[in-house]
């Protein structure tokens, strides 16, 4: 039974919380068959903004927005920023691109070629830059760097000149600034992944110091791996960074978070709050790509997904857990965790919105704004924003 303070504690945590919606996201994207183009899509930086800020004005905990590099370059990142926040946002993560250049075909920092490996930490430190002028408090790295074949390279000395290159840009972070090493256990490589999996990030993250810390992308695991146990020992170990959030049904689908296990999400909800994650230290970015479905709504009703998430594993009674675990109540300590799972949480959210000023249906607010019709009618010519261009 969860008494009228708490009620009042979930509401205020539930307010505070804040989630990342990715640039990208806002562009059209597609599989490797199709990039299907839609109306009114972004043709700037500047136009991802004025998505990004609809989204926080729908939902109200949706402030930062993360940049891709160079997909979101220009020319002046303070003046970008500055954009930013008089639409009532701030620049967030910055996530680097050693994927997309033809140099970079056998890998970045981890290629065999030194000319190839100083290219790769050039683009990195160039990022690190750019935070300095938006003010951005992380960098995202994501190394598409592995191998396809047995023998292809050196397994071990490709970990050598990884950490090298890590070392790199550590070193010219400022106070305030980290680094987040996100892993993947395959693709583009199918045979070995340089960053194939969190304790690979981790032995990384821990040789770096303090500002390395880990970022879990929920998309990048095998079936049936238990994500909140690795989110778990992360925040024990002080090292988690942040999530790039999203759903995957096969691989890396990068679906809206919440959609294809609801479940799982509550779970890795539940371990956050646990480990003390719900605190500015933790990044609560999407990282997602909207192929079929419109891109505004789609994005929040990510932000709403992992609301509900938050909220249920908030009400989940703590006491009751630990004294049904205490006494060895495998049922009962399931039935606490399953109540609280179990919970429709849309009238709290909505009460919660109510309280912010928003309306308690983002959704339809936006729908009824017209801004879906206005972009459509506006973002003609040009060319549109889109993953990869
Ligand atoms: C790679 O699959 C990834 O998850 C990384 O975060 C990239 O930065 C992002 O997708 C966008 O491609
Ligand atoms: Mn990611």
């Amino acid at each position: 039974m969860t008494s009228r303070s708490d009620v009042t504690a979930v509401k205020a945590a539930l307010k505070t919380q804040a989630i990342e919606t990715p640039s990208w996201a806002y562009g059209n994207s597609g599989t490797r068959f199709k990039v299907f183009a839609q109306p009114g899509v972004p043709r700037s930086p500047r136009e991802k903004l004025d998505d990004a800020a609809k989204v926080h004005e729908f939902t109200g905990v949706a402030p930062t927005v993360a940049l891709h590099i160079p997909w979101d370059r220009v020319d002046d990142y303070a003046a970008l920023a500055r954009y930013a926040g008089e639409r009532g946002l701030r620049l967030g993560a910055v996530n680097s691109n050693t994927f997309q250049d033809d140099d970079y075909r056998l890998g970045s920092i981890c290629h065999p070629d030194a000319t190839v490996r100083r290219k790769a930490v050039g683009h990195l430190l160039e990022c690190v830059d750019i935070m300095d002028a938006t003010g951005s408090r992380d960098l995202k790295l994501w190394f598409a760097d592995g191998t396809n074949y047995p023998g292809q390279d050196d397994l071990r000395g490709r970990q050598d000149r990884l950490a090298e290159g890590l070392v790199q840009v550590y070193d010219r972070l400022g106070d305030g600034q980290r680094m987040l090493l996100e892993y993947k256990f395959f693709e583009p490589a199918f045979y070995a992944t340089d960053v194939p999996d969190w304790g690979t990030a981790y032995a990384h993250c821990l040789k770096l110091g303090e500002k390395a810390r880990v970022v879990v992308d929920t998309g990048h695991h095998a079936p049936g791996t238990n994500i909140e146990f690795i989110v778990s020992t992360l925040l024990r170990e002080r090292k988690l960074g942040g999530f790039d959030f999203n759903s995957r049904f096969y691989a890396d689908d990068d679906l809206m978070v919440g959609a294809a296990d609801p479940f799982q999400l509550f779970r890795i909800m539940y371990e956050v709050i646990r480990g003390g994650g719900l605190a500015p230290g933790t990044a609560f970015m999407l990282d997602q790509c909207h192929n079929i479905e419109a891109k505004i709504p789609a994005i929040i009703r990510s932000v709403m997904n992992v609301q509900e998430a938050t909220a249920k594993a908030l009400l989940v009674d703590g006491e009751a857990l630990d004294a049904a675990q205490r006494s060895g109540d495998v049922l009962e300590a399931n039935a606490v965790l399953m109540d609280a799972y179990n919970t429709d949480v849309r009238p709290l959210l909505g009460e919660v919105r109510t309280e912010l000023g928003l309306d308690a249906d983002p959704i339809a607010a936006y729908r009824r704004s017209g801004w879906q019709e206005r972009i459509a009618a506006e973002r003609v010519g040009g060319a549109q924003a889109g993953w990869g261009a």
